[in-house]
């Protein structure tokens, strides 16, 4: 038995901050990143939550690129968006051409939109790195977080169109501290519960939980327009559809892209999503099971070793991962290391994870597999 779990920090880049975990690039470090030979590239969704990311992303880790289009919906073509010294005016996506010598393609604009965009993109060569749901259960299309499977991707070329899908935040998160266990001891059973954040439901879910809690503490009804209950001060069941078996889609996501990415059709998967009233960052309780044995101090050691992995786990003061401390911080978080007491053989785990779900769960994610096709 380990005798007293403490926070451990590793050193990173981008600087450790205080109570562990990374920092982002302080903006008074940003590289400018328009070179003659990076790629040509296009942000699809450009004005959105997560377009507004990628913008940060590509600057944040000097992602090189030659030319940058920003495209968005005809409602959007039109704006004028500052991005590293320059003024970028959004074009709109549908207009013949859109696509014309771009090599990378950063979708984020929705499932109906990358089916029907992606496929242009994808004829006129650019790889399409889509964060929607469309492709990611598509045979043909890769499913990638780079820190766990970039094999998947191997074939992708520059120059050859193609399309590799960002698999959904929460799966992202909870892979990123769940695959180096699975490695080392073989997950047989995993059991999720998430606490999502208004980030996943867009820009308008994020303001209708900031309108909320000011209506709240004023004493008003609370405006509810993007989801059909309150929500400050409130949790409700994820607001995805329900399927025919109970589960609702976000769930299923989490059963099937968890097999598709393992590349493990056997691997048991249960998940419970819930939707809470935080603005950026998911937290995520995960219950393992293993094949083999693995006791928490060698887990504790595994995570530590991780990329994109920090462990917050001080029992003495109590302290570990939050949605707070992870938001605008690449790596996620995990803590509550501890020993399933209800599995034998020490074949059994419990860790809590947080994650930024705009970050690692969807934009960053989306340009770190951009950077695999550089290499
Ligand atoms: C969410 N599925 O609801 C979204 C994020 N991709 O949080």
């Amino acid at each position: 038995m380990q005798a007293a779990a403490a926070a451990v920090h590793r050193p990173h880049l981008l600087g450790a901050y205080p109570g562990g975990g990374r920092a982002r690039r302080p903006s008074s470090t940003v590289r400018m990143a328009l070179r003659e030979d990076g790629p040509s590239v296009a942000i699809v969704g450009a004005t959105g939550a997560v377009g507004q990311e990628f913008l940060r992303v590509i600057s944040s880790r000097g992602f090189p690129y030659r030319s940058l289009r920003l495209l968005a919906s005809e409602r959007s073509a039109g704006k004028r968006l500052p991005f590293e010294g320059q003024e970028y005016t959004v074009q709109d996506l549908a207009a013949p051409g859109a696509f014309d010598g771009v090599d990378i393609a950063l979708f984020s604009a929705g499932g109906g939109v990358s089916r029907a965009h992606a496929p242009a993109a994808v004829a006129s060569g650019a790889v399409v790195v889509d964060n929607s749901s469309a492709f990611r259960m598509d045979p043909e299309v890769p499913l990638v977080i780079p820190e766990v499977n970039p094999e998947a991707m191997a074939h992708v070329r520059l120059g050859k169109g193609a399309i590799v899908a960002n698999p959904n935040c929460s799966t992202i998160i909870c892979l990123m501290a769940a695959t180096p266990l699975h490695r080392h001891a073989k997950v047989v059973r995993m059991v999720v519960s998430t606490y999502q954040a208004a980030s996943g439901a867009g820009a308008a879910a994020m303001e209708e939980l900031k309108l909320q809690t000011q209506e709240v503490l004023a004493g008003k009804a609370p405006t509810c327009n993007i989801f059909s209950q309150q929500y400050a001060f409130n949790i409700f069941s994820h607001n995805a559809p329900i399927v025919e078996n109970g589960y609702n889609e976000e769930e299923m996501k989490m059963v099937k892209e968890t097999r598709k990415i393992w590349n493990d059709k056997d691997v048991k998967v249960t998940a419970t999503c819930i939707r809470v009233p935080v603005m950026r960052a998911h937290a995520e309780s995960v219950n393992l099971q293993f094949e083999k044995p693995l006791d928490e101090d060698t887990a504790r050691e595994i995570l530590r070793a991780a990329e994109g992995v920090t462990i917050i786990d001080d029992r003495a003061s109590n302290r570990f991962p939050t949605p707070l401390e992870v938001s605008d911080k690449d790596d996620v978080a995990v803590g509550r290391i501890r020993q399933d007491l209800s599995q034998d053989d020490n074949k059994g785990l419990d860790i809590f994870v947080c994650g930024d779900q705009i970050r690692k769960g969807a934009a960053l994610n989306a340009v770190q597999i951009a950077e695999m096709l550089l290499k």
